[in-house]
C-alpha cells in the first residue's frame, strides 16, 4: 500500500450535509441504507469524479436523485465506489449495503460483542458500515433509524439525541430515531442495539440545562457502573469549572462492551468503552482500575470539546485531539486525587511507554508526517507526549493566557476541523509570544537529553551551571535541532534552604519563575551570591519530556529527598538512588544500598503525612526502567538480578520500619476507592512487596493471611502478587483458590492470567501456553489477549526475553494467529518489540530471525505487515 503523507493533503472533492442512515438489525445480515446529501466542495477539484470509500462492503443497490444507476453508471469494488459523472448541482446518493456483524472479527465497523451489535469507527471504520467520505474533515448532520426485533435488542442507541420510538406493525420488531444536531466527522458515528442493563441520572449544566445520564451495562452488573457514574458527572461539572465547557445534547449514552480494542470511544452522546473501563466494585476491582475508570471516563467526555465540536482535519493531527485531551484528562485526575502522584505515575507512564517508542525504530513525531495505517498511530507518543506538549505550553505561557488561548480556540474554531497551527495560532494570540520554535516538538521526534554540569566558585561565591541539548537521530530524522525546553529549577543550600535565584544570564521572568527556557544547544547561567556549593533541582515536576544527564550525585540526592519542596524531584531523587545501587552493582558487583535505605527509612517515619507518595518512592524502578536507562547490551537476566538483590536489601535493612507500616495501615472500615484510602492501601501493598523480598517465609505468612482476609480485591491481588513471587505450594493453592471464586468474572479472570504470566521463573512460558487452552480464555477477545500474552511480552521480561527464543516463538506464534482476525491487536502485540536492537547481540539475533519470518508470511495484515516492517527498518 501506498504511504499517506501530510504534505499531499488536499480539501474533499465533495461535502456531505446530512446523513440518514437506516439500520436493519440481523446477526450475519443487517441491511444499512444511507442516504447521502451532496455537493461539490467549492475548495475541492470541480471535475473530480465522486469517489468514496469502503472496506470489505457488499453493495445491494445505488440511487442517484431518487433514480436506480445501473451498473454501468458506477463502479463499486469492496473498498471503493466511484461515480465518474455526478451532477454540478446537489444531489442525493442512496446506497444499500448489507454487512455481517457476527462475521466481523476485527472490532471495526458494526459488530457483535456477545449478543449486543455495537460500532468502532475512529479511525476508519465506518467505511466498513457505507459508502463513504470516510476522513474526518467532512462532517456532516445524521439522522439514525434502528430497527431491530424487540426481544433480541429492546435496547436501540445512536448518537444525539432520541427522537421517536415504536414498534413495527405486523411484526416482532422495533425501531428507535436519534438525530445528532451537532456535524460530526463519520467517525464518530455509533451505533448500539441489544438487550442491555442500565443505571441513570442526570445533570444539570452551568445555564440550567438538565442532561439525561445512562450508563448500559450486562444485565447484572449494574451495581458496578455507580463509580463510572459518579465520574462522569464530575468531570461533566469540572470541564464547566475549569475550561468553561458545557455539554450540548439532551442525553450523554455511555455503553459498556466486553469486546473493544480501545479504551473506549467518544462518539457523540454516545460513548462505547471496554467495559475494563466503567465495571468496578471493591471485591472485582483494584485502586487502579477506579483510577482508570476515572480518568478514561473523563478523557472521552472531555472528547466532547476537544475532538468532537472541533475535530481534526486530517489523521496527521490525531494529537490535536488526544494530545490535549489526555492532558485535560490528566489535570481532572490531579484535582480530583493528589497533584503530585498523579504526576508521579504519568511520568512513570510516559517513561515505560514513550521514551522507549522515541528511541526505537517505531519512533515518530507527536504529528507524523507520513503513514502506512493509521491506527498503528494510537501511540503513546502522539498521546503522552503529546500532553507532555501541552503541558510544557501552558508552563511556557502562564495559566492565564493558557485558558485565554483555549477560549479563543473554542471560539474560532468550534464546528470545524483544526489543524495544529490552528491550535496554536490561539495560544500565540493570547499570549503574544512567537511560538514557531516551540512547535518543533510536533514535527521531531526523539527525547531530548538535557546534559548538565555545575561549578562552584568559593571565593566568587558563583555557581555556574551549564545546560546543554541534544537530540539522538530517530528513522527519517538524522539531524535534530535544538527544541525549546521548560526548565523548571531550583538551588538549596547547606541547611536545605531555598536560594534566591541571582543572575545576569537569565531574564528577571525566569529568575522570578524559577523556569530556564532551554532553547538553544547550550547555555551556561552563572547564579550569584551562593554561599557554599547548591544541590541543584533540575525539570522539577518534569517540566518537560527530556532525559536529564548525568544523575545528581548520591549525596546530593539524599539532600534532595530530606529538603526539596517539589515531590517530583524528592519521588525522583528516591528513584535515580536506587538506580545508581542497581547499575553500581552491575558493573562492580557490590550492592551498596546504604544511602537508598536510610533516605527511605526518613520518609518511612513520615509515612502518615502522605502515604501514596511515600508508596511511590518505595515503588523500585521496574526491568523496563532499568532496560531503557541501559541503552543498549541489555541483558534482562542480569538486570533483573540485580533489581532482585536491591528488594531484598532494602527488606532486610528496613524489616521492622516495613513490618510496622504493613501492621498499622490495615484495612480497617468499609472499602472507599478516595485517593487518601487508595494511597494507604498502596503504602501497605508495597510494603508487604519488599518485605517479602528481604524475608520470604514472613513474606509467605503475611501475604497468605491478607490473602485469605482482603476485603477488597486490591489487597488481595497484592497479596496474591507477593505470593506469585515467593512461588512454591502457596502459590499455587492461592491461584488455584483465586479462580474457584472468581471463575467466570472476566474482567477479575484477565488479572489472574497476567499475574501468572508475569511469574519470573522457566516454567511460565509453558504455563502461558497451557492457560492459552484455558476454556477462558480467547483468541478472538482483546482485553484476553492482552492480558495474557501482552502480560507476558511487555511485564516478564527474562521469560520473554528467554535466550532458547521460546518467548519470541510464544509471541510469533500468537500474532499471526491474531493477525487474520483482528489485525490491531496483532500489530499491537507485536509492537512488544520496539525496542529490540537495544538487546544484547544473541537476543537481537533471535528477534531479528522472528520478524524476518514475520514479514515473509503472505497475507499479512497492513497494520501487523507496517509494525513488523518498520521494526526492521
Ligand atoms: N477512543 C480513543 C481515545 O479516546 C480514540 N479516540 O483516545
Ligand atoms: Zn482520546
Amino acid at each position: 500500500t501506498a504511504a499517506i503523507r501530510l504534505a499531499d493533503y488536499r480539501p474533499a472533492d465533495f461535502a456531505i450535509d446530512s446523513v440518514e442512515l437506516d439500520f436493519a438489525l440481523n446477526p450475519t445480515k443487517t441491511r444499512v441504507s444511507a442516504r447521502l446529501a451532496l455537493r461539490r466542495n467549492p475548495a475541492g477539484d470541480s471535475s473530480a469524479p465522486l469517489v468514496l470509500d469502503g472496506d470489505e462492503l457488499m453493495l445491494l443497490g445505488v440511487k442517484l436523485d431518487g433514480r436506480t444507476l445501473g451498473p454501468g453508471k458506477y463502479e463499486a469494488t469492496q473498498d471503493r465506489l466511484t461515480l465518474a459523472e455526478v451532477p454540478d448541482a446537489p444531489f442525493t446518493l442512496e446506497i444499500d449495503t448489507e454487512l455481517n456483524p457476527s462475521g466481523n472479527t476485527q472490532l471495526s465497523g458494526l459488530y457483535r460483542s456477545g449478543s449486543a451489535y455495537c460500532t468502532q469507527c475512529e479511525a476508519e471504520g465506518f467505511r466498513r458500515i457505507t459508502y463513504f467520505l470516510d476522513r474526518p474533515d467532512v462532517l456532516s448532520v445524521y439522522t439514525t433509524r434502528i430497527e431491530a426485533e424487540k426481544s433480541e435488542a429492546p435496547i436501540l442507541l445512536s448518537n444525539g439525541n432520541p427522537i421517536e420510538h415504536g414498534d413495527v406493525a405486523g411484526s416482532n420488531r422495533h425501531y428507535a430515531l436519534w438525530r445528532d444536531p451537532f456535524p460530526k466527522p463519520s467517525y464518530l458515528f455509533a451505533l448500539v442495539g441489544g438487550d442491555l442493563g442500565v443505571v441513570r441520572d442526570e445533570f444539570t449544566t452551568m445555564s440550567g440545562r438538565v442532561v439525561d445520564l445512562a450508563i448500559y451495562v450486562e444485565h447484572g452488573k449494574e451495581s458496578r457502573a455507580a463509580y463510572a457514574m459518579d465520574a462522569l458527572k464530575r468531570s461533566m461539572r469540572w470541564d464547566e469549572e475549569k475550561f468553561g465547557r458545557e455539554y450540548d445534547l439532551d442525553v450523554f449514552n455511555i455503553v459498556a462492551v466486553s469486546d473493544f480494542n480501545m479504551g473506549a470511544m467518544e462518539n457523540k452522546g454516545l460513548n462505547i468503552f471496554n467495559d475494563k473501563y466503567v465495571l468496578a466494585s471493591p471485591d472485582t476491582a483494584t485502586d487502579g482500575d477506579y483510577a482508570g475508570i476515572e480518568g478514561v471516563i473523563a478523557h472521552e467526555y472531555f472528547h466532547n470539546w476537544t475532538g468532537n465540536r472541533i475535530t481534526c482535519r486530517d489523521w496527521f493531527q490525531l494529537c490535536l485531539k488526544e494530545g490535549l485531551t489526555v492532558f485535560r484528562d490528566q489535570e481532572f485526575s490531579a484535582d480530583m486525587r493528589s497533584r503530585a502522584v498523579e504526576r508521579i505515575g504519568d511520568v512513570r507512564g510516559l517513561r515505560l511507554a514513550q521514551f522507549p517508542e522515541d528511541a526505537g525504530p517505531l519512533a515518530h513525531p507527536v504529528r507524523p508526517d507520513v503513514y502506512q495505517e493509521i491506527n498503528n498511530f494510537y501511540t503513546a507518543t502522539v498521546y503522552e507526549k503529546g500532553a507532555e506538549i501541552i503541558r510544557m505550553l501552558r508552563t511556557l505561557i502562564g495559566e492565564d493566557d493558557f485558558r485565554r488561548g483555549m477560549d479563543l480556540y473554542f471560539e474560532r474554531f468550534d464546528g470545524t476541523a483544526a489543524t495544529v497551527e490552528d491550535f496554536l495560532s490561539c495560544f500565540a494570540a493570547a499570549s503574544g509570544r512567537d511560538l514557531t520554535h516551540f512547535a518543533l516538538w510536533y514535527s521531531q521526534a526523539g527525547t531530548p537529553v538535557v546534559t548538565t554540569s555545575g561549578d562552584y566558585d568559593p571565593a566568587a561565591r558563583t555557581f555556574a551551571l551549564k545546560l546543554s541539548q541534544q537530540t539522538p537521530p530517530t528513522p527519517g530524522q538524522s539531524d535534530k535541532k535544538p527544541v525549546v525546553i521548560p526548565l523548571a529549577l531550583a538551588l538549596f543550600g547547606e541547611n536545605g534552604q531555598k536560594l534566591d535565584l541571582v543572575s545576569e544570564d537569565a531574564t528577571p521572568t525566569e529568575l522570578a519563575r524559577g523556569l530556564i527556557e532551554l532553547d538553544r544547544a547550550e547555555r551556561v547561567i552563572r547564579f550569584r551570591e551562593i554561599p557554599s556549593r547548591p544541590v541543584v533541582s533540575l525539570l522539577r515536576g518534569f517540566s518537560a519530556p527530556v532525559r536529564l544527564e548525568p544523575a545528581p550525585a548520591s549525596e546530593d540526592l539524599e539532600r534532595l529527598l530530606a529538603c526539596d519542596d517539589d515531590p517530583f524531584n524528592r519521588w525522583q531523587a528516591s528513584q535515580s538512588l536506587a538506580l545508581r545501587a542497581i547499575f553500581g552493582r552491575l558493573e562492580t558487583g557490590a550492592l551498596d544500598a546504604r544511602g537508598l535505605s536510610e533516605a527511605l527509612r526518613l520518609l518511612l517515619a513520615k509515612a502518615e503525612d502522605d502515604p501514596a507518595l511515600v508508596a511511590q518512592a518505595l515503588s523500585l524502578p521496574s526491568d523496563i526502567d532499568l532496560a531503557r536507562e541501559k541503552g543498549n547490551d541489555v541483558d534482562p537476566d542480569q538486570l533483573f538480578d540485580a533489581r532482585m538483590a536491591l528488594r531484598a536489601e532494602i527488606g532486610r535493612s528496613l524489616g521492622s520500619e516495613l513490618d510496622a507500616i504493613h501492621a498499622r495501615f490495615s484495612a480497617a472500615g468499609a472499602f472507599t476507592p478516595d485517593a487518601a484510602s487508595a494511597g494507604r492501601r498502596a503504602l501497605r501493598n508495597v510494603t508487604l512487596d519488599v518485605l517479602a523480598a528481604g524475608d520470604a517465609e514472613k513474606g509467605r505468612s503475611l501475604a497468605t493471611a491478607q490473602f485469605e482476609t482482603a476485603g477488597n480485591m486490591t489487597d488481595k491481588l497484592a497479596a496474591l502478587a507477593t505470593l506469585a513471587l515467593l512461588g512454591g505450594h502457596a502459590r499455587e493453592e492461592a491461584f488455584a483458590r483465586f479462580y474457584a471464586q472468581y471463575a467466570g468474572d472476566a474482567l477479575v479472570i484477565d488479572k489472574w492470567f497476567s499475574l501468572q504470566a508475569m511469574i519470573p521463573e522457566q516454567a511460565t512460558t509453558q504455563r502461558v501456553l497451557g492457560l492459552m487452552t484455558h476454556r477462558e480464555f480467547s483468541m478472538s477477545n482483546p482485553n484476553r489477549v492482552r492480558a495474557l500474552i501482552g502480560a507476558f511480552a511487555n511485564g516478564n521480561l527474562t521469560r520473554f526475553h528467554a535466550l532458547d527464543g521460546s518467548g519470541y516463538d510464544l509471541l510469533t506464534a500468537v500474532v499471526l494467529e491474531v493477525d487474520p482476525k483482528n489485525p490491531q491487536v496483532s500489530a499491537r502485540l507485536l509492537s512488544a518489540l520496539r525496542s529490540w536492537r537495544t538487546m544484547e547481540s544473541r537476543r537481537r539475533g533471535l528477534i531479528e530471525a522472528r520478524l524476518k519470518h514475520i514479514v515473509a508470511q503472505e497475507n499479512l495484515s497492513a497494520d501487523l505487515r507496517d509494525i513488523a516492517t518498520r521494526a526492521l527498518g
